[in-house]
C-alpha cells in the first residue's frame, strides 16, 4: 500500500469548521446549510473562476439540461421557488449559469467562496481530528469536517489517441469548453463521441460547419426533447404547485416530476403499446422511459421500447446505410443513460453531416491533418470534438491525492473500485463526507433532489454529532461492505449492468475496475434507507467523543 504523500505547504492553514470543495449546485447548498443553519465557520474552495459546477465547464453548443427546468433547481427555499422562473422546457447552460449565481448572490454565498482554488491533496490528523487540505497553489486550509462536493460528471476522458499532439487543427473536449465559443463557420469538424452531449451538440455544429463528420463508436437511443418557450399557464401551475410537485419528486425513482406507470409492458396489446409509445414519443423526454413499469427489469418488456425506438431511427434518416449504423444498438433501452435530443437524428439528413462507424473501423491515429481509422480511410479536419465523457463518479474524488486514517490513501483503498457506505462516507476516511458519491442513486437520480437529500442529511448529521460533542464519526468498514453488496445486488435486479459498455461501470475509461457505481434501487427507497440510518443514531458509523 502507498501511504499518501505528506502536505509541501509549510504555511499555517487558515481554519474553518467545514471545508466544502466545489460550488456546483452541491457545494452552494452545502455551504448554505452548515452556514445559515448551523452557525459553523465553513469555506469552499471551488477551481473554476466562478460557480456553477459542471454548467460551469461545460459550454459545448446546445449543452442543456435533460430534466425538465421546474424539477432542475433547489426545493429548500420557497421564496426562491416563488421569485425564479424558467424560460423553457428544458434549460439551457446559460440560464443554469443565471440560476445558480442568482442563488449564490440571494444567500450570500459568493463572500464565503474562494475561486481559482484547485484543491490537491487531503490528510487526515489523527490527534486533532481535523482534514488538512492543500492547494494548487501551495495554501493550506484546515476544517473538522471535509465535504466533497465535486459531481459526478467532472473529471474529463480524453481518450490517449496516438498523434493527438501534432494535430495542426483545433481540438476540444465538450466538458472543458472556451468560454468565449468556437466558431466553426466554414470548418471541417469532427466529432467522436454519441452520448449525452455529443448527442445534444451535433445538431448546434452542423448549422454553421462546412463538414461534420461524427465518429460513433456505440448507437444510441434517443428521445426527441420537444424543448420549447414555457406557456404562462405552465408557470403558473409550477407556482402554485411546487409542494406537490416537490413530493412526486420525492416519491419516484429517478426523482424526477413524474411516475413510473404502474403497467407491464405485457399487459398490452402490440397496437395498444405502439400507441403508448408514440404518446410518449409525442410527448419527448425522459419520461418515456416511465411508460412501463418492467422496461428496465424484464428484457422482453424492454425489447418492445427498443424496437420501437430502432424503428423510429429508420424513419427518420433517408439513407438507409446510415439509419443501420445509427439503428444498430448492442444494449437495452435506457440501460445506458438515454440522451434526449433536439433533432439529432434528423440532421444526418443534411448533406454537410456523415456518420463513421468506428466499432467497425477504430481511430487508428491522429494526424496533422485529421483522423485517420483501421480501414486506413483518412478525414481531414480543422477541429476535433471529443464528446467522450467523463471519468465517472471516482475520477472526480481520485484527481484529489486524499489520506485517511493511517495515511492510507483512497486511491489503494478503491483499487479494485469504490466501496462506500451509502456513498456518504468511506471506511478510514473519518469526518469525510461525499456529495453523491459512488454508491449513491446520484447519477441514476434528478441531479438535484439527490443533492439536496444528500446535504440536508450530511447537515443533520453534523449538527448531531456537536449537539453531543461527538468529534469523530467513520462508516465500519462492516456497513460498507454490506452496502457494497447491497449496491450490487440493487445493480444486478435490473437490465442496467448488460451495457456492459456503460460509463455506470467505468467501463469507457480503460483499465478502470469494472464496478456498477451508483445505487440502482431507487431515490425513494434510498431516501428511506438514510432516514432510517439516523433515527437509529447512525447506525454503521462509528461515533467517537
Ligand atoms: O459521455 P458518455 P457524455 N473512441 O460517456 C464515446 C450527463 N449529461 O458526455 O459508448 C470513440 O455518455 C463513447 O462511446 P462508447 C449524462 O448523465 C447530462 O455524452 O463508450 N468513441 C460515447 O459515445 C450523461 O450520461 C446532461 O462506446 C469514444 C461517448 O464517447 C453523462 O453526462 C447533458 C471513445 C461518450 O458518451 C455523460 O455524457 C449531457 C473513443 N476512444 C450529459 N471514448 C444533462 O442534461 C469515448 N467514446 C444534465
Amino acid at each position: 500500500m502507498t501511504q499518501g504523500s505528506t502536505l509541501r505547504g509549510t504555511a499555517p492553514s487558515a481554519e474553518f469548521d467545514a471545508l466544502i470543495i466545489g460550488a456546483g449546485f452541491s457545494g452552494l447548498y452545502q455551504l448554505f446549510c452548515l452556514r445559515d443553519r448551523l452557525g459553523l465557520t465553513a469555506r469552499v474552495l471551488e477551481a473554476g473562476d466562478g460557480v456553477g459546477g459542471t454548467w460551469y465547464w461545460n459550454r459545448y453548443p446546445g449543452a442543456r439540461c435533460d430534466s425538465e427546468s421546474h424539477s432542475y433547481c433547489y426545493t429548500f427555499s420557497k421564496e426562491l421557488l416563488e421569485e425564479w422562473e424558467w424560460s423553457e422546457r428544458y434549460p439551457e447552460q446559460p440560464e443554469i449559469m443565471r440560476y445558480l449565481n442568482h442563488v449564490t448572490d440571494r444567500f450570500d454565498l459568493r463572500r464565503d467562496i474562494r475561486f481559482g482554488t484547485r484543491v490537491t491533496t487531503a490528510r487526515f490528523d489523527e490527534a486533532a481530528n481535523r482534514w488538512t487540505v492543500e492547494t494548487e497553489a501551495g495554501e493550506r486550509y484546515s476544517a473538522t469536517y471535509l465535504i466533497t462536493a465535486v459531481g459526478c460528471l467532472s473529471s474529463t476522458n480524453i481518450p490517449k489517441i496516438q498523434g493527438l499532439d501534432d494535430f495542426k487543427g483545433e481540438w476540444y473536449h465538450t466538458g472543458l469548453w472556451p468560454h468565449d465559443g468556437v466558431d466553426f463557420t466554414g470548418k471541417r469538424v469532427g466529432q467522436i463521441g454519441t452520448g449525452s452531449t455529443g448527442i445534444q451538440a451535433v445538431p448546434v455544429i452542423a448549422e454553421t460547419a462546412k463538414h461534420l463528420t461524427v465518429f460513433q463508436r456505440t448507437a444510441n437511443y434517443s428521445i426527441p426533447a420537444h424543448n420549447a418557450p414555457l406557456k404562462p399557464e405552465f408557470k403558473r401551475y409550477v407556482k402554485e404547485n411546487h409542494p406537490a410537485i416537490r413530493a412526486l419528486m420525492h416519491s419516484t425513482a429517478n426523482g424526477h416530476p413524474f411516475a413510473i406507470e404502474d403497467r407491464s409492458a405485457h399487459d398490452l396489446t402490440p397496437e395498444q403499446r405502439e400507441a403508448v409509445y408514440e404518446a410518449a414519443w409525442a410527448k419527448g423526454g425522459l419520461q418515456f422511459r416511465a411508460s412501463f413499469r418492467d422496461l428496465l427489469v424484464d428484457k422482453a418488456a424492454n425489447d418492445t421500447a427498443a424496437d420501437f425506438l430502432k424503428r423510429k431511427i429508420r424513419e427518420i434518416v433517408k439513407d438507409p446505410q446510415t439509419a443501420a449504423k445509427l439503428s444498430d444498438i448492442d444494449h437495452p433501452f435506457a440501460t445506458k443513460r438515454p440522451p434526449i435530443d433536439s433533432n439529432y437524428f434528423d440532421t444526418y439528413n443534411r448533406p454537410n453531416v456523415s456518420l463513421v462507424d468506428v466499432r467497425a473501423a477504430p481511430i487508428e491515429r491522429v494526424t496533422p491533418t485529421g483522423i485517420v481509422t483501421r480501414d486506413g480511410a483518412t478525414y481531414d479536419l480543422d477541429v476535433i470534438v471529443f464528446a467522450t465523457g467523463f471519468d465517472a463518479m471516482t475520477g472526480p474524488l481520485l484527481s484529489i491525492d486524499i489520506a485517511g486514517r493511517d495515511g492510507r490513501s483512497l486511491k489503494d483503498v478503491w483499487s479494485a473500485g469504490p466501496r462506500t457506505y451509502l456513498g456518504l462516507q468511506v471506511a478510514g476516511f473519518p469526518n469525510l463526507f461525499t456529495v453523491t458519491g459512488p454508491g449513491s442513486p446520484s447519477v441514476l437520480c434528478n441531479m438535484p433532489v439527490a443533492i439536496e437529500q444528500h446535504v440536508e442529511w450530511i447537515t443533520d448529521c453534523i449538527a448531531h454529532l456537536r449537539a453531543g460533542g461527538v468529534k469523530r464519526i467513520e462508516a465500519s468498514a462492516d456497513a460498507a461492505d454490506r452496502w457494497v453488496d447491497e449496491v450490487n445486488a440493487a445493480a444486478n435486479a435490473t437490465l442496467l449492468p448488460l451495457a456492459n459498455h456503460s460509463w455506470y461501470l467505468g467501463a469507457n475509461v480503460p483499465g478502470k475496475p469494472r464496478v456498477f457505481m451508483p445505487y440502482a434501487g431507487g431515490m425513494a427507497r434510498y431516501r428511506g434507507i438514510c432516514n432510517d440510518v439516523a433515527a437509529k443514531g447512525y447506525e454503521g458509523f462509528v461515533l467517537s467523543r
